[in-house]
């Protein structure tokens, strides 16, 4: 059985906005675009949601839910920044994660054993480090399949982590209102609410094919779900390629300059590719000239010293055209032998 945490931060855009200005703690608060040209919520803290605004609504309705309310454009390079630093501690667990947006992500911690393999254990620990290192709360759901770990992360939410253990598994689904499942949204909901179906425990009785007939494939993943069948793996995100190149400071026409060029982004190519413990058996080497056309010239082979790049690099560049200047050089590795272990997207 699988072990899985899915991670959600508290009103993150919010929460980060909060951390930032402290005159705003505590004051009701809607990051999203212009109130006054048609702008709607992206996200707004607790304290707004107290007088029902909610992510999607026109920031015009936001502002008569509570005329008081403070309005913030959103700063997203400073929420991608952060949520590559929670990514980071993350990845201090394990290597296989899924993220779903900048503030979401699955974990498969079905390997790891610290904490004594406790899941739970590994949540709260998630979750502190969070805090520490970001001073921001995070929720965190914990059970052995997706859909019943990101249920989980929302039932205790802010700052809660809630598990649901093999053993709770039924008869929580049974309880559980069908909107509150993983991929049945409103519109469905409404569907499956004609027919008289309201809760897991309904879903779980009902007929598959009617389910079928009425949703498709969708229909038999309602109907899966309902009974805790939910196998999807994490996803993690691989890169396919590693490189390095630079545009150069002027245009080169010099074999001689082009080429120790050439050799320093392979250095940096290399030394990523060792970084991320990766065998690649394609080397690939780009030039761009001072007209903007670009060419990519690609060898295979078992890529294991530097050196062997290096000479297969001077023979790629020789077989080259060399009618004009190079304004750009790049070097990169792909083909992985062991892709699915290690070279994760973040940094
Ligand atoms: P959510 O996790 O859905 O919301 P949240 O983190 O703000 O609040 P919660 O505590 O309920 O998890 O989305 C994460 C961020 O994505 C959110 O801070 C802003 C952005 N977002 C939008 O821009 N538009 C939207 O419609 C939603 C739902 C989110
Ligand atoms: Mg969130």
């Amino acid at each position: 059985m699988k072990k899985i945490i899915h991670i959600d931060m508290d009103a993150f855009f919010a929460s980060i906005e909060e951390r930032d200005n402290p005159t705003l703690k505590g004051v009701p608060l809607v990051v999203g675009g212009d109130p006054n040209v048609r702008g709607v919520v992206a996200t707004a803290n607790y304290t707004a949601r107290q007088f029902g605004i909610r992510s999607a609504m026109s920031c015009r309705h936001a502002k008569t839910l509570c005329p008081d309310v403070v309005f913030i454009r959103p700063r997203f390079e400073v929420y991608r920044q952060t949520s590559l630093e929670i990514r980071k501690i993350m990845q201090t667990l394990t290597d296989k994660i899924e993220p779903l947006s900048l503030d979401e992500a699955y974990l498969d911690v079905s390997d790891i054993n610290q904490f004594h393999g406790s899941a739970t254990l590994m949540a709260q620990h998630l979750c502190k480090e969070i805090y520490q290192q970001t001073h921001l709360t995070a929720s965190a759901g914990v059970s052995f399949n997706k859909m019943l770990a990101k249920i989980a992360s929302d039932l205790n939410k802010p700052n809660g982590i809630t598990t649901i253990a093999p053993k709770d598994a039924s008869a929580f689904i049974d309880g559980l209102a069908i909107e509150k499942f993983f991929g049945i949204g409103k519109a469905t909901a409404k569907q499956l609410r004609a027919m008289n179906i309201h809760t897991g425990a309904d879903l779980k009785q009902a007929d598959v094919s009617v389910l079928v007939q009425k949703f498709g494939k969708r229909g038999q993943f309602y109907y899966d779900i309902a009974h805790l069948k939910d196998e999807r793996e994490v996803k993690t995100r691989v890169r396919k390629s590693v490189g390095s190149e630079i545009t150069l400071p002027t245009d080169l026409s010099d074999d001689s300059l082009i080429l120790k060029e050439i050799f320093a982004q392979a250095q940096r190519a290399w030394s990523l590719l060792q970084k991320h413990k990766q065998h690649a058996s394609t080397l690939s080497l780009k030039l761009k000239y001072s007209d903007f056309s670009q060419i990519t010239r690609s060898k295979s082979y078992a890529f294991d010293k530097l050196d062997t790049v290096i000479l297969v690099l001077t023979q790629l560049y020789a077989d080259s055209p060399k009618t004009k200047a190079v304004r750009l050089v790049g070097v990169s590795f792909s083909n992985f032998s062991n892709q699915s272990s290690q070279l994760v997207l973040f940094d």
